[in-house]
């Protein structure tokens, strides 16, 4: 029997991971739709815009990626039980400016199947380069942004309690983290304490959900 969940999302986008992620954590199958990323009749004639990730179950379609989380956990025994931390909200916003920068040139080089044709690699950058600037001077072996990122990693390696779960427990702070980590997996240079690497790991793992190290740039 098929699965009853699909799920349409691009590899590089943070939001899918998140979502991807539940699936893993819960061991609920699922199948998955890579969209391509000029595809816009796909999502809106799904949920009336282009975006991703969309859910569709039972001839319904969700978006927004922590609806999804959530309506996932609630299958069944929840496992995202666990009390969020707010030095982990914090560590994410601080991060996040540094991270996009650095992470945009390079989803926009990687070999992902979201960008299989010309035209949507060619509209990811149009799209995106904007927002953060010349792609060349950002993918430079040593920019501002990577040490900035490697500072930051030294701050989050003592607020991770386990390997397991950020907090100890399973929460969300652990899909918001780990979608951050998947992205910066993209990056080379980045180095991670081992508390980090342990964690990004064991959380590539337990969701399914692949590191980008192979292809990092
Ligand atoms: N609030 C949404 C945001 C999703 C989102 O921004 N997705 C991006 C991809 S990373 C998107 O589809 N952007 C529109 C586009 O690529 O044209 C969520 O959490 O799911």
């Amino acid at each position: 029997m098929s699965a009853p969940y699909t799920l349409y999302f691009y590899e590089h986008c943070p939001f899918c991971t998140k979502a991807r992620m539940i699936f893993g954590f819960k061991k609920i199958p699922y199948e998955k739709r890579i969209l391509l990323n000029d595809d816009v009749d796909g999502p809106v004639r799904m949920v009336g815009r282009k975006v991703v990730p969309i859910l569709e179950e039972d001839g319904h379609f969700m978006p927004e990626s922590m609806d999804i989380v959530m309506h996932i956990d609630g299958v069944g025994t929840p496992v995202l039980t666990g009390k969020t931390r707010p030095e982990i909200t914090s560590w994410l916003q601080k991060a996040a400016a540094p991270l996009y920068r650095l992470f945009l040139p390079r989803a926009a080089a990687a070999p992902l199947p979201e960008f299989d044709t010309t035209s949507a690699r060619a509209g990811f950058i149009r799209r995106k380069e904007p927002s953060v600037g010349a792609f060349s001077a950002l993918l430079e072996e040593k920019t501002e942004e990577l040490t900035q990122l490697n500072a930051l990693l030294k701050d989050l390696a003592p607020l991770i309690r386990s390997p397991e779960a950020v907090n100890g427990e399973l929460s969300t702070d652990d899909i918001h983290l780990f979608a951050h980590l998947h992205s910066l997996s993209l990056i080379r240079g980045v180095v991670y304490p081992a508390e980090i690497e342990a964690y990004r790991q064991a959380m590539a793992v337990r969701s399914g959900v692949e590191l980008f190290d192979d292809i990092a740039v």
